[in-house]
């Protein structure tokens, strides 16, 4: 507003009156990444506006006297105080941290602009689809407030059918990435807020009714049954489904019901299941009126039983790594097919057949390449250290992140873990607050399995699993620091755990901070010598676990974070990576991965 203050009390009124409420995204497109789209990924011009200069005249609400409206300064005509045309760039997908020194720490409002071309289609709807902008964006396109997103690492759809034009069109998006109590993830996190248009942007064009979601599953118990539904937005009942497998030979057809759902419940025989080993992914074609959509999807089931965890009915130990998305080589946001395969191909190097994508939905490159290359996965929400347990907002924010997480990835074979949360502490509210979260996950997945990081307590040198959290999960995370945060490395050997649920536990975190080439004996911290001999130690300790089901030790890959200030030996980055951030890998890399060969069944 207060770039329009100048134009005159009037205009100030009649803008503000015609002010636009924006929707939320209607729908959320699965396999949006195979859909035929028009890439805006690029440069945009962008504006950085700490003050919210661009927003408006009222604080919540942007109206259309803000950037959204006034994109193109006209020399001469009026008093504009910016001008996107001969504003900087910002590449799209990226952080703006990462691209721009005086952006490092920039936590706030940032406009971006794009101009692009279009010719409309008859019976075509246009989504514009966001890979994800950190935190909260807000869409404009050609003037109008299309949609406002809530949520720094999961995609949304916004409908611009009716905006766009022939020719010439712009697109404005505002993102704020200022860190709120009442926020998903809240104040304080031990990663970098990398604030941005963080992944891929494009237009993506369907027919009037299209296929927005479907899932294809094995059916637990059994090799060969496949269960799961197509869903036709815009369809009214009794409209053809087909669902084709050709390696199978199968095609099967359904109808829609009166909500646009075809269900589809079929034996496939000679199906050869998904595992690290036998990564076997089928193409799955799906047709409907004038919408088709193809998929690769593996087939396997994964189940708790006991205090084990099966997959494909056997008992199976997840080698695993925790991972952050920070770019491998050049530091900021990883985002790209090629981050993906390197971050995926260290992990496969180590002879880990499971990642823990920590602590909120990566880009589906990762779950694409996790699929590939058989490597299982456990996906996260940001509900991290301290959330507003009682605050009614931050449960439908953390709820949408759910929602968002498990539909964009419900059919990737290599995901059989949902994380609710990470290290919560205890109080009957955060118990509320995730439990209820929990339920969320399974009735919108039911083929998954449920875990956190819960918290846990010491007795001595014994360790106690019974955070009342457990009750609500299938399997516990739990992150234990021995020899870093507490005690000495070798001291992991003395300790003994008990767990009272009888569920099976992922050791979720252990690890320590070495800078890559700092050598020195093994007691000296921050030295290879140190993480290396910490990891030897706890695998004695690990190894004695009896319902041990997995680790995922922290982390793969040194990230950025503005809690690890040490100079000259974090300079801003977490060093608990076996790897550094320059691609180096540190002894415990070695240590790690020889100890996972003797395990590899
Ligand atoms: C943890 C957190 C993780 C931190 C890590 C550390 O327990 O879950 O986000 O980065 O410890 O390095 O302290």
């Amino acid at each position: 507003m207060i770039a329009m203050q100048k134009h005159g009390l009037t205009t100030v009124l009649l803008f503000s009156f015609f002010a636009l409420h924006a929707q939320q995204p209607t729908t959320l497109l699965v396999d949006a990444d195979h859909r035929p789209q028009t890439s805006l990924n690029g440069p945009w011009h962008y504006v950085v506006d700490p003050l919210h200069q661009g927003w408006g005249s009222h604080p919540d609400q942007p109206s259309l006297n803000g950037y959204a409206k006034n994109a193109h300064f006209v020399p001469g005509d009026g008093l504009l105080e910016y001008e996107f045309a001969l504003s900087p760039t910002l590449n799209v997908p990226g952080d703006w941290n990462s691209q721009k020194p005086n952006l490092f720490f920039y936590e706030g409002m940032l406009w971006y602009q794009k101009d692009f071309n279009y010719q409309p289609k008859p019976h075509t709807r246009v989504f514009l689809h966001f890979g994800a902008v950190n935190y909260e964006a807000n869409v404009f396109v050609n003037d109008q407030y299309i949609c406002k997103h809530e949520g720094g690492y999961t995609p949304f759809d916004c409908e611009v059918t009716s905006a766009l034009k022939p020719g010439s069109n712009f697109v404005v998006v505002s993102a704020d990435n200022q860190r709120e109590q009442a926020r998903v993830p809240s104040i304080r996190f031990d990663w970098w807020n990398y604030g941005g248009i963080t992944r891929e942007v494009s237009l993506i064009e369907v027919p009037e009714s299209f296929i927005d979601d479907y899932s294809l599953q094995l059916k637990r118990g059994t090799a060969n049954q496949l269960d799961g539904y197509v869903h036709v937005a815009g369809a009214t009942a009794g409209e053809k489904v087909t669902l084709r497998i050709p390696e199978l030979h199968l095609e099967k057809t359904s109808q829609t019901d009166a909500s646009g759902n075809a269900a589809f419940s079929f034996t496939a025989n000679n199906l050869e299941l998904w595992s690290p080993d036998h990564p076997r992914l089928y193409t799955v074609e799906m047709r409907t009126g004038s919408d088709s959509l193809t998929d690769q999807i593996g087939f396997r089931t994964i189940e708790v039983k006991g205090e084990q965890i099966l997959l494909n009915g056997k008992p199976i130990f997840l080698r695993g790594v925790c991972i952050h998305a920070e770019a491998p080589y050049r530091s900021g946001r990883a985002w790209s097919k090629e981050d993906a395969e390197t971050l995926l191909g260290w992990a496969h190097d180590l002879h880990a057949n499971f990642v823990r994508l920590a602590h909120y939905p990566h880009d589906e490159n990762m779950t694409r390449t996790a699929d590939k290359l058989g490597i299982m996965v456990w996906s996260e929400i940001p509900v991290y250290w301290g959330n507003d347990w009682t605050n009614p907002r931050t449960a439908d924010i953390a709820a949408q992140q759910l929602h968002e997480m498990v539909r964009r990835d419900h059919n990737k074979a290599s995901v059989i873990l949902w994380s609710m949360s990470n290290e919560t502490p205890i109080s009957p509210e955060r118990t509320a607050f995730i439990s209820k979260l929990a339920a969320l996950a399974r009735q919108q997945d039911p083929t998954r399995l449920i875990t956190s990081a819960v918290v846990t307590h010491f007795d001595g040198q014994k360790a106690v699993l019974d955070d009342p959290l457990g009750q609500y999960l299938d399997v516990l995370g739990y992150n234990e620091y021995i020899g870093w945060y507490n005690g000495k490395p070798d001291d992991a050997p003395a300790y003994t755990w008990e767990n009272p649920l009888h569920k099976p536990l992922i050791m979720s975190e252990f690890g320590g901070g070495a800078q890559a080439g700092l050598h020195k004996d093994s007691s000296y911290r921050f030295s290879e010598e140190y993480q290396a001999n910490l990891y030897q130690q706890q695998f004695q300790m690990l190894d004695k676990i009896p319902f041990l089901a997995g680790i995922t030790p922290w982390v793969l890959m040194d990230f950025r974070s503005p809690m690890r200030q040490l100079p000259g030996i974090q300079d801003y980055y977490n060093r608990k990576g076996l790897i550094s951030d320059k691609g180096e890998k540190k002894k415990a890399f070695t240590v790690l991965q020889n100890y996972y060969e003797q395990h590899e069944r």
